[in-house]
């Protein structure tokens, strides 16, 4: 099987979009994780992606176990912190904070968490992690002390991923922090995926297959979505026929 990365790539040039549900594995929000994981293999969705900023009560453990006892769907990690690692995902987002000017979030946690990473057979995705502000104060700015990059502000959202491309990042996500009233502007999205070919990811506030949609047409080749599946499963079979739809059009065009 080739490697996660590769498979991004890969649906990247063939112009094809990419669904993950985002499980965070704190005990609170899990209540429907049986009902996701049925749903996410029936709709084929094409990641797992498993991390939270912060954990009431952790469940991380068990959720990685279910999701792989449970599923084939690839399950990615995308850590909030350097204990959110289990060698039994098939890959793991290294996130530089880079929309960032806090040395331990581009670089200090990396730092600490390398070793038992680099000893490991994980398949290891570097990517540039731009907060940006989603209208509502959210926890990973908090907890990182950095400011997110204003909403409207493309040019800065653009130069930081050209840099982070100049830096041989592989992959770049714009995050607009989970449960953000405004999810990230077409207009940013646009912008970014103009200037550069690696894979973007998007993530943060959407809610509707709609949103998937505008997200989707303005470039974002994989789409992260948390807190609207975790509260409303069902919408998974919409968000799926949605991928579906947009791929059909595109290769009758
Ligand atoms: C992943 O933080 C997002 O990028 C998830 O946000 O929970 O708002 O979908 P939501």
């Amino acid at each position: 099987m080739p490697g996660i990365y590769s498979q991004i790539l890969h649906k990247k040039r063939e112009g094809k979009k990419s669904l993950a549900i985002l499980i965070d594995p704190d005990r609170n929000k899990l209540k429907n994780l049986d009902q996701i994981i049925d749903l996410s293999n029936q709709h084929a969705v094409d990641y797992f992606f498993i991390g939270g900023s912060l954990l009431a009560e952790d469940r991380f453990e068990f959720c990685i176990e279910k999701i792989k006892s449970g599923s084939e769907i690839p399950l990615v990690l995308f850590p909030g912190n350097q204990f959110q690692i289990h060698f039994a995902a098939d890959a793991l987002l290294f996130l530089s904070l880079v929309s960032s000017r806090n040395a331990e979030y581009l670089i200090g946690k990396q730092v600490e968490a390398a070793m038992k990473i680099s000893e490991s057979n994980i398949e290891v995705i570097a990517t540039a992690y731009l907060l940006i502000d989603g209208g509502q104060s959210n926890t990973a700015s908090y907890l990182s002390q950095s400011l997110p990059i204003p909403h409207d502000k493309v040019e800065v959202a653009v130069a930081t991923a050209v840099a982070s491309k100049l830096l041989n990042f592989q992959c770049i996500y714009l995050e607009a922090g989970s449960g953000a009233v405004n999810p990230v502007a077409p207009e940013m999205i646009r912008a970014v995926s103009k200037r550069g070919d690696l894979p973007l990811i998007v993530g943060g506030g959407l809610r509707s297959a709609e949103q998937l949609a505008t997200a989707f047409h303005a470039g974002a080749d994989l789409v992260v979505i948390g807190n609207a599946v975790e509260s409303a499963p069902g919408l998974i079979s919409s968000l799926a026929e949605l991928k579906q739809t947009f791929h059909d059009k595109k290769s009758k065009a």
